[in-house]
């Protein structure tokens, strides 16, 4: 049995529940729940070597692996069955591709979300768009006709989609949309269809919302905004039964009262 230490809301974990219930195997590996919001416990410090970022694989003797990608490959190649990834070498460098564009589109997303500076706030809009415009290009040369890259819901998609489904978060605290242009339009068909797809509803638009409110005052990670004493990271109270945050970002800072944290 694989164990998988991981943040509930976190897309980088998401990538692996995406993986597994692609290959119809979630219910085989144990999800271990991780609450960020607390110092990590001295026993799983001691498994990942003082680092604490999520997800962590844990095989059934013990050994670690680190690293989302890491471990979405160790997934497709451990559990052949039901393969994720394209088989032709072409293809598959094509998959590979498209994901190497995966960290300046996040990071540029998690930025813009984080930064606190009005005076930044078009630059952060121009890079997200930016990102958006080389995906659209991208899949506008190799795939101009399809859905997905390929034929199906895929390798890149499942990469992908945890961000496009996180930067709903730009659109609330941000007002972030994609122009009704052609230099978006395949991209936003994409992502239509990736945050649509069964195999990626682990986690739903109200609660990136709640979960981020920290992370859009400039506090990501779980880490306290100051004067707070509960972080929107918190398993408890539940997202769902607290109120939608205050969707401007740069105006007060909302109590822990008032985002039903209490
Ligand atoms: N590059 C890593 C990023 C993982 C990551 O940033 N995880 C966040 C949750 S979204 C985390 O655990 N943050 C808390 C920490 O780093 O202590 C991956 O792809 O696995």
């Amino acid at each position: 049995m694989l164990t998988i230490y991981h943040v509930p809301v976190c897309p980088f974990c998401q990538r692996l529940e995406i993986v597994l219930t692609l290959k119809g195997l979630h219910d085989q590996v144990h999800f271990d729940i991780v609450d960020i919001t607390q110092p990590r416990p001295l026993w799983l410090l001691e498994k990942t070597h003082g680092t604490t970022a999520m997800p962590v694989l844990e095989t059934s003797d013990g050994r670690i692996i680190k690293e989302s990608l890491v471990i979405m490959q160790y997934l497709e190649d451990l559990l052949p069955a039901r393969p994720v990834r394209r088989a032709d070498p072409y293809e598959r460098a094509l998959e590979n591709m498209l994901v190497r564009m995966e960290g300046e589109f996040t990071e540029a997303g998690f930025k813009y979300l984080l930064n606190q500076d009005p005076a930044q706030r078009q630059a952060c809009h121009d890079r997200m768009l930016m990102q958006f415009a080389r995906i659209n290009e991208f899949l506008m040369t190799h795939a101009p006709e399809r859905t997905f890259l390929f034929d199906e819901f895929g390798w890149a998609e499942a990469v992908f989609t945890p961000l496009l489904m996180r930067f709903w978060f730009l659109e609330y605290y941000e007002d972030f949309v994609l122009p009704d242009a052609p230099a978006y339009a395949r991209v936003a068909a994409w992502r239509a269809a990736c945050v649509s797809h069964p195999a990626v509803q682990q986690v739903t638009r109200e609660q990136i919302i709640k979960s981020y409110y920290d992370a859009s005052k400039g506090y990501g990670n779980g880490k306290m905004v100051p004067g707070r004493s509960v972080s929107t990271f918190t398993f408890a109270p539940d997202w769902r039964a607290r109120p939608m945050p205050p969707r401007d970002k740069y105006g007060h800072n909302a109590s822990d009262a008032e985002l039903g944290l209490l």
